[in-house]
């Protein structure tokens, strides 16, 4: 059973469907991709025919790069029903424990878990920038991606002044926040706050200046 398709040309046409089974036709012949996963697949999506997703359950997620598959982890282990591609670093997925998840080009992570509800499809609007969600029971959800923005995670690396490196100038930045000489973005405070208790104290700025000589470290070292 094949349940999902993209078309790229009139020659060149992907669908997935049971036992991981990844057809292609090239304008003249299917070819069959099996990929290792007990799992049927539920959706194929992509920008390009080398930049490929498919999804399925047991929060399986597989990339294709133009020349092979790869496993990649969803940040689930929910069944993933359905997939919809905006660009290489924005993609969205439904899953069947209510959930959406979300690529930022780097990784998957689950951004959004509303209820109980089990998705079955997903469809981002490029231009409103909402999210529309269907599932069981007649359920739709509409969600502004606007309103909901991923969370930076904080750093706790001591580097204050986010130049990658960590130098006595950075230890003065955090005692110049303890001292109320600057206000600092969340980034910063983040990296100044070494030991990562949710607030820069003197404290912090010490450790930093330690972890310059290597006595000490931070958090999340450098
Ligand atoms: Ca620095
Ligand atoms: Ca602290």
């Amino acid at each position: 059973m094949l349940v999902s398709i993209r078309a790229f040309s009139n020659a060149d046409v992907f669908a997935c469907g049971d036992y991981g089974y990844i057809r292609h036709f090239d304008g003249s012949s299917w070819s069959l991709t099996e990929l290792e996963t007990p799992s049927p697949l539920q959706c194929i999506d992509g920008m390009f025919p080398d930049d490929l997703w498919v999804c399925g359950l047991g929060g399986f997620m597989a990339h294709f790069n133009g020349t092979q598959w790869t496993q990649v982890s969803s940040g689930t282990t929910a069944d993933i029903s359905d997939l919809h591609v905006l660009a290489t670093d924005e993609i969205y997925a439904s899953t069947r424990q209510g959930e959406l998840l979300f690529y930022d080009g780097d990784k998957w992570s689950i951004i959004y878990s509303p209820s109980l509800a089990r998705f079955n499809a997903v469809y981002r609007d490029s231009e409103s920038e909402t999210v529309w969600l269907t599932g069981d029971a007649g359920v739709v959800m509409r969600l502004d991606t606007q309103a909901t923005p991923t969370p930076e995670p904080c750093v706790h690396d001591g580097d204050v002044t986010l130049d990658g490196v960590l130098t006595a100038g950075d230890a003065q930045a955090a005692f110049q926040i303890v001292l109320g000489g600057f206000t600092p973005t969340v980034e910063e405070a983040c990296a100044a706050d070494c030991n990562g208790d949710d607030a820069v104290t003197a404290g912090d700025a010490q450790n930093i200046f330690m972890a310059v000589l290597g006595t000490a470290f931070c958090e999340d070292p450098v």
